[in-house]
């Protein structure tokens, strides 16, 4: 048994949790069709009135939603309240340079924050504790999303964002983090810093990390426990529902505790869109029960994983959710950005080059490096090195300015990227994710 921050939710009987989610529910629904334009007509569509939705076991009658109805209706479309209730935005990369938008209100902040501190809470975290946060602040939800967890607990919040390795360890040691709150690629990253800086990991204070934002492995978890001498727990969350703390790693580490208070979920086939029973791997599918902006509704997440419902050695009731296995979609995560390959494609068109590319993910150092290959057309082949190297200089800052993430880029002779008779092939992912 552990602590907890909520225990009144996060130790509830399924009964409690029920009631609770199908009270949320049928707020939610009429908030959706009283407010939102895209949701009514859904409804309608689909002969739906939100009296027709009594209980938590009434969702499957609703329609889903999809990450193309948030760039359908770009930037605002689908939230639900006025502007003046609107606390604060955040946004992640979309396909086309578009991003998806997402806007929260005071409620919906504080709900995400608890989110976040009973993440903190169940990887062993205290108020007295030093909560060091090295995820991305600004518009992606990592480092405000830790930042207001640690503070509703009552912990310190040290906003230190991403970057800049070896003073990420000088704060560590002079500060006395402890914990770390990154990507389990930057997490290694540091650990490897702090080895070749010739610190022993034994003399920091740190004695567990938070790591999301992108999946990882069992095998990766016990390097960095190793190279950190800390519990590394993993922490999930997706900007479209909240920001990291939609669900957690307690001490059994055996899958993350969803806040299905607030994020209900459901794991469907993506094929036949039937929900999967418990411990089959399907589409994670998330019902925003507790959001005031964006309530979205029965959103697919693209994200592979399995349910369970049984109990937990902790004590937690919430179910949980099994480490994700990968997307249905293509899209990569680079150092913690979303980067969908039709992305790269338009910066290349973009820059007037050809769209014979490949994208290659490799992992340096433990952090992710992506190169693209573009091929030349005949007519640049010709022209001067200058030439091309101009347009290679030109090609890394159009890139790094969309995608939000550097790539380094080679252009290479015409022809010479292999062709392909189905699907190009226009990702090789070198990164080894099986344990
Ligand atoms: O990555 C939010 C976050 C920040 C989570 C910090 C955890 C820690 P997005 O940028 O919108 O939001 O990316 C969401 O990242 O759909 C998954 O594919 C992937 N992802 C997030 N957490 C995990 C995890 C944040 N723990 C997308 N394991 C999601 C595997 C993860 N994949």
């Amino acid at each position: 048994m552990g602590s907890y921050f909520q225990p009144e939710i996060e130790t509830a009987t399924r009964d409690y949790l029920h009631a609770v989610q199908s009270a949320r529910l049928i707020r939610m629904v009429e908030n959706c069709y009283r407010n939102v334009p895209f949701y009514r007509r859904q409804f309608d569509a689909a002969g739906l009135l939100p009296g027709d939705i009594h209980s938590i076991a009434d969702i499957t009658k609703l329609p889903f939603t999809e990450k193309q109805d948030l760039r359908d209706t770009y930037p605002f479309g689908l939230f639900a309240v006025p502007r003046e209730k609107l606390v604060r935005i955040h946004a992640s990369s979309g396909t086309t340079g578009k991003q998806t938008v997402v806007g929260y209100t005071q409620e919906d902040v504080l709900h995400w924050a608890e989110g976040a501190a009973r993440a903190l809470v169940a990887a062993g975290a205290t108020k007295e504790d030093y909560i060091h946060v090295s995820y991305g602040y600004g518009l992606f939800t990592g480092g405000l999303g830790l930042h207001y967890g640690a503070e509703l607990l009552g912990a310190t919040a040290i906003p230190v964002s991403s970057g800049n390795t070896k003073r990420q360890v000088q704060i560590l040691q002079d500060f006395g983090s402890n914990f770390l709150c990154c990507t389990p690629s930057y997490a290694m990253f540091i650990g490897e810093t702090v080895a070749q800086m010739g610190i022993d990991p034994k003399t920091l204070a740190v004695r567990g990390g938070l790591f999301g934002a992108e999946p990882w492995t069992e095998n990766m978890r016990r390097k960095i426990e190793r190279l950190l001498d800390i519990k590394a727990h993993d922490i999930y969350g997706l900007s479209e529902i909240a920001g990291p703390g939609v669900s957690y790693d307690c001490k059994e580490f055996h899958g993350m505790h969803i806040c299905e208070d607030y994020f209900y979920p459901e794991v469907i086939d993506p094929e036949t869109l039937k929900p999967l029973p418990d411990g089959e791997f399907g589409e994670l599918v998330f019902t925003c029960i507790g959001k005031e902006a964006l309530p979205l509704v029965r959103y697919r997440t693209r994200d592979i994983s399995a349910l369970v419902h049984e109990p937990c050695g902790c004590g937690r009731t919430l179910v949980r959710m099994l480490k994700p296995r990968g997307r249905t979609d293509d899209m990569l995560i680079i150092r913690g950005v979303n980067v969908f390959p039709s992305q790269v494609e338009h910066v290349i068109l973009e820059q007037g080059l050809e769209p014979n590319y490949q994208i290659v993910v490799d992992r340096q150092d433990s952090l992710d490096v992506m190169t693209v290959l573009v091929e030349l057309s005949d007519a640049m082949f010709s022209d001067s090195v200058a030439f091309i190297e101009t347009a290679q200089a030109r090609l890394k800052n159009a890139m790094l300015s969309t995608l939000g993430v550097s790539a380094d880029i080679r252009l290479v002779d015409p022809r010479s990227l292999p062709r392909s008779e189905g699907k190009a092939m226009r990702v090789v992912d070198r990164r080894k994710l099986v344990d």
